[in-house]
């Protein structure tokens, strides 16, 4: 029986829950996943015992109650620091931070105008400007990113943290069909390529709430 909780919300549209639930997963911790459905009026209530946000992800480890994705990485590389989720370099360690932490605050008009759907799937996808914009800081954030660690993962040769934090951005991507270069669309087919990620994925697809707005929206 583990003795972690991660709870989170739907597999499909939870973007904030896919961050906290890779890093969880990276850092190999092994943890029962307590999943409130979007739509159970009852969430909200459950939601602020667990994570004075009233959001998730929220992790329960040892006693610890930790929400909020960033937190919840620091915590897990504290508890398992083998696991490489922050670089071991300094430097590389604060860039990992920086661009984390730009996921974390920034791109909202990416956020808001392309929801993570993960079992939609929408050609041509017409990007707004300021959408684009924001999809061209991601594009070159992971490009210098992948030249200056070589590969194929941000920080180098195994997922760590920042991979976590745009996990998301790639489903994204792939969903709304946006054009991508070679290194970019590598990049994706690694992050894809995850046995985490496709366990993810195969639960999304299986996942019976259909949330109108976000399905209606595009
Ligand atoms: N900054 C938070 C964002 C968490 C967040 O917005 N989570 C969404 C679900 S993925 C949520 O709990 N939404 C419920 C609500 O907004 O009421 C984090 O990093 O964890």
């Amino acid at each position: 029986m583990a003795n972690a909780i991660l709870t989170i919300s739907s597999k499909n549209y939870g973007a904030w829950a896919l961050r906290g639930w890779l890093m969880a997963r990276l850092a190999g911790l092994e943890f029962t996943e307590r999943v409130i459905p979007p739509d159970d009026p009852q969430m909200k209530a459950e939601m602020l015992l667990l994570s004075a946000s009233i959001r998730v992800p929220a992790l329960e480890h040892e006693g610890i109650c930790v929400w909020d994705t960033l937190a919840i990485g620091e915590y897990l590389n504290e508890i398992r620091p083998q696991a490489g989720l922050l670089p071991a370099e300094r430097a590389a360690r604060a860039h990992c931070r920086a661009i984390c932490g730009e996921m974390h605050s920034g791109f909202s008009a990416l956020r808001s105008s392309l929801p993570m759907n993960i079992r939609a799937h929408f050609p041509k996808f017409k990007l707004w400007s300021r959408a684009r914009t924001d999809i061209d800081r991601v594009l070159s954030i992971w490009t210098e990113c992948l030249c200056t660690y070589g590969g194929p993962f941000l920080f180098g040769a195994r997922p760590c943290m920042a991979d976590a934090m745009f996990a998301p951005v790639v489903t994204r991507l792939l969903t709304y069909d946006v054009p991508l270069d070679d290194t970019c669309a590598a990049y994706c087919a690694q992050i894809m390529a995850l046995p985490a990620m496709q366990e993810w994925v195969a639960a999304a697809r299986a996942e019976p709430e259909e949330i109108d707005e976000l399905d209606a929206e595009f």
